[in-house]
């Protein structure tokens, strides 16, 4: 963390978002270059993102600075937030879609009163925020990788929808991609939760591969059924006539992310020393946060974990015992309660089609 960036108080927001504005070019300090509008350029970054990212200030301060990290302290676990150059990618595309700010534009259209337009310098011009949001793809297998937790810069989504005043049938929000990919989402998900158009990741412009220049994060709910990357159009539909492009292959319409947790240390298979050692991992649930998570180790009854710092009910949370390992095998398994009381389920589901349930057990050995 940047210490001279840590600006608190009400006007940073405003401070920030001149900051980005600047960055960006839109005030001056540093030009844009034209690229062409969703040019593929494989494997290479943008020569605007390359720019920006100079320019911006590090971190982009709007929400309290996080607090310090347990992962720090536990070697193996988690960090609070994940890095951007580890978060994890998922898309269709081969190529990371090269976008142009000089002809972006975002389109809200459908069953709406009020179609509207904007540029890029419009929509960030809007009042930012940061959100706290830990998104997870519905093919995470139960102790899979497909998950990160990023605080994510944009603006409302909720308030961009009401300006376009949506038709009483629309029941279905459909993301576009300037690569062709959508994914769609209840209306009704925008129920006050902070579903935003993102520009920033981590303090960072959004990275090429994690969709620049924006894209839709609706907490609680599964990538493919609302993070739409590369986002050139927002259409207001209904689910019985149009929908995402993951449904036709047997993925379900709707798809809240379900409570899950994972064992970062040990891992499976790791030959232990006798030494104490910390069992240590990440819970999370859709947005009622995690109250509790417990462990099982061999057939002693289940421990209670510590908790890490919940900074957000929408973020996973990083959990820890203390343990000492005897010879032999052992096996580990964990499971987690979400804020509103239930357990996660147990039953051994598969992915498909709306995401995987079982607790997430392992096999260490001291040989
Ligand atoms: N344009 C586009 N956006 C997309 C996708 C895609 O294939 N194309 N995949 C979605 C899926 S399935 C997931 S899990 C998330 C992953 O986001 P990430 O790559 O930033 O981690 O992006 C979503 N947005
Ligand atoms: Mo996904």
């Amino acid at each position: 963390m940047d210490k001279d960036s840590a600006d608190g108080g009400g006007t940073s927001a405003m401070l920030s978002r001149r900051n980005l504005l600047k960055a960006l070019g839109v005030v001056g300090a540093v030009g844009i270059t034209a690229t062409g509008a969703a040019k593929l350029l494989s494997g290479k970054v943008t020569t605007q993102v390359t720019k920006i990212a100079a320019a911006l200030p590090k971190p982009l301060k709007f929400l309290a600075k996080p607090p310090v990290d347990p992962a720090l302290s536990t070697p193996g676990l988690s960090p609070l937030f994940t890095p951007n150059k580890d978060f994890f990618r998922i898309d269709t595309s081969f190529a990371v879609p090269d976008v142009s700010l000089d002809t972006w534009k975002l389109e809200i259209t459908g069953m709406v009163a009020k179609p509207l337009t904007f540029t890029y310098e419009e929509l960030i011009a809007r009042p930012t925020f940061e959100l706290d949001d830990t998104i997870s793809c519905v093919s995470n297998e139960v102790g899979g990788t497909l998950i990160g937790n990023a605080r994510w810069q944009g603006i409302r989504l909720d308030d961009l929808i009401r300006e376009a005043a949506p038709n009483a049938n629309a029941d279905q929000v459909l993301g576009y991609s300037v690569d062709g990919f959508t994914a769609g989402f209840p209306l009704a998900a925008l129920d006050g939760r902070d579903a935003m158009i993102a520009f920033g990741m981590n303090g960072e412009v959004l990275p090429p591969k994690h969709g620049y220049p924006a894209r839709i994060i609706v907490p609680g709910l599964y990538g493919y059924v609302s993070a739409t990357k590369w986002l050139s159009k927002i259409e207001v539909t209904r689910f019985d006539t149009k929908h995402g492009y993951w449904i036709s292959q047997g993925w379900a319409e709707r798809a809240p992310i379900k409570t899950s947790s994972r064992i970062d240390t040990p891992m499976n298979g790791e030959d232990l020393k006798l030494d104490p050692m910390a069992i240590a991992g990440v819970a999370w649930a859709a947005t009622s946060g995690i109250s509790q998570v417990e462990v099982k180790i061999d057939n002693e009854p289940w421990r209670v974990a510590t908790l890490g710092p919940e900074i957000a009910k929408t973020t996973w949370r990083q959990w820890w015992i203390d343990w000492q390992p005897k010879k032999g095998g052992h096996v580990i398994a964990v499971r987690a309660t979400d804020g509103d009381g239930k357990l996660q389920s147990q039953a051994n589901v598969p992915v498909i089609p709306d995401g995987a349930e079982g607790w997430h057990t392992i096999k260490v050995q001291n040989s």
